[in-house]
């Protein structure tokens, strides 16, 4: 599997039109995507992210504003002749028709967020310049999943059920899409076998995204939501799942999504691939959502409540988001809102998840400040989580721009000055 990479759009174009016998992007959905909302950043493959005041509205993400991260066109599958491919290797060959899986296996529900790992790359893009979509920091959004337990099917394929057998030790569950992709023959992505069958983790086959079908934006009919991890494990448009003794060979696990050392740059990365790792569980994260620097100031002799959102990885819980109006000699403390994740602790409190385990949903978080934001303020936030571990002051730039957790600042002097209402003044 050659890697893809093209030196314009008009090539992309053309090799996607070798490729399939209609140009891909002409079936592309419109009902999900809410453009009064969504700040796009790329129409062709769809990629966008909703602006900030917009994103912590709401708990639950709405679908029309839930970012979208694509690497091609969105496949047009019929969920009639849809199936699921699961191999593994040395073992049987199973192929599920939708109706199967979803009625075959027991049904969770699950709340988690799903980010980008390159979430907040425009910061490290202007430490120095970065290879990919610019985003900014609205490339996380939260949802209510639900399906089928991803471990309940493997063993139905004829994965050992046994927690203590050797493939829950070593060996990685593999998934590749239908459809296209930029990089590769297709999207592909794996993640560690003890992840997807521990009975205790929440790794699903979701067929539903907040009580409604799947979008097609978002994984139709049926897409991977593993919670806790970055967002590129969780693959759409689910095609084969293999348990196998390595890990994906796909681009995206092999060679993107990787934090590689300062010094790799377009010429020399090829020798970081094989020693750093794939990325897995995100990082400890926060971001100030409102105000931000493109909204009106907030009036200096006013109460005002700064809101954002934060989140960490692995399920870890967030225990506490300070906020500084002084760059980071002072701080506040800010009220989180912090959902139960787990539809069977939120079925029953005396499961209630541990502060390191299945906090897979974020934390919203608000700070009312009294005596109003001054014109000079220069807000911060910084999340710690329940293993102690907050973000840095500054940025470490990598030349993926991915993983970018630094301090959220807010410069309330470049904002746009506040239009005096009557009853402000
Ligand atoms: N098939 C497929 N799955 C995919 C992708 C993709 O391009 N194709 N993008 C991945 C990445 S990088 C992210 S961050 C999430 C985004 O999910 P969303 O578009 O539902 O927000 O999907 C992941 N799954
Ligand atoms: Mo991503």
């Amino acid at each position: 599997m050659a890697p893809k990479t093209f030196k314009s759009v008009a090539e992309q174009d053309r090799y996607y039109k070798s490729l399939a016998p209609t140009f891909p992007y002409l079936n592309e959905p419109t009902a999900s995507r809410d453009r009064d909302v969504l700040l796009v950043r790329a129409e062709q493959p769809f990629n966008a992210e909703p602006r900030l005041p917009q994103l912590v509205e709401h708990m639950v993400t709405p679908v029309t504003r839930f970012f979208k991260r694509n690497h091609g066109p969105i496949p047009t599958l019929d969920p009639a002749n849809y199936t699921l491919t699961i191999q593994v290797v040395d073992g049987p060959t199973t192929v599920w028709r939708l109706d199967q899986l979803q009625m075959q296996f027991d049904t969770h529900e699950v709340m988690a967020a799903v980010q980008c790992a390159g979430n907040r790359r425009d910061g490290l893009n202007r430490v120095n310049k970065v290879k990919g979509v610019i985003w900014g920091p609205g490339t996380i959004s939260n949802a209510v999943w639900s399906g089928v337990k991803l471990r309940d099917v493997l063993v139905a394929s004829g994965v050992p059920a046994d927690p203590a057998h050797s493939t829950y030790q070593q060996w990685h569950v593999d998934f590749k899409a239908y459809g296209l992709s930029a990089e590769d023959e297709c999207y592909g992505s794996s993640v560690f076998a003890s992840k997807a069958l521990n009975p205790h983790e929440d790794v699903l086959l979701a067929f539903k995204m907040n009580g409604q079908v799947l979008p097609r934006d978002h994984g139709y009919p049926c897409r991977v939501i593993v919670p806790g991890v970055i967002g590129a494990r969780s693959v759409k448009w689910l095609r084969t799942v293999t348990v196998q003794p390595h890990e994906s060979l796909s681009f995206y696990q092999r060679r993107d999504y990787k934090v590689l050392p300062p010094q790799a740059n377009a010429t020399n990365l090829a020798l970081y691939w094989d020693t750093i790792s794939a990325l897995q569980a995100m990082n400890v994260q926060s971001v100030i959502c409102e105000p931000t620097e493109d909204s009106p100031r907030p009036l200096d002799n006013q109460p005002y409540t700064i809101k954002g959102y934060a989140i960490s990885g692995g399920g870890c819980r967030i225990d506490r988001v300070d906020v500084s109006l002084d760059n980071g000699k002072t701080w506040l403390v800010a009220r989180l809102f912090r959902p139960v994740s787990s539809s069977a602790a939120r079925r029953n409190p005396e499961l209630n998840d541990l502060p390191t385990t299945k906090h897979w949903a974020w934390t919203l978080w608000a700070c009312q400040v009294e005596s109003g934001i001054p014109k000079n303020a220069v807000l911060v936030c910084r999340a710690w989580d329940a293993n102690g571990n907050t973000q840095p002051s500054e940025p470490t730039w990598n030349y993926r721009g991915v993983m970018n957790n630094s301090w959220f600042k807010v410069d309330i002097a470049k904002c746009p000055a506040a239009l005096l209402t009557k009853a402000h003044m």
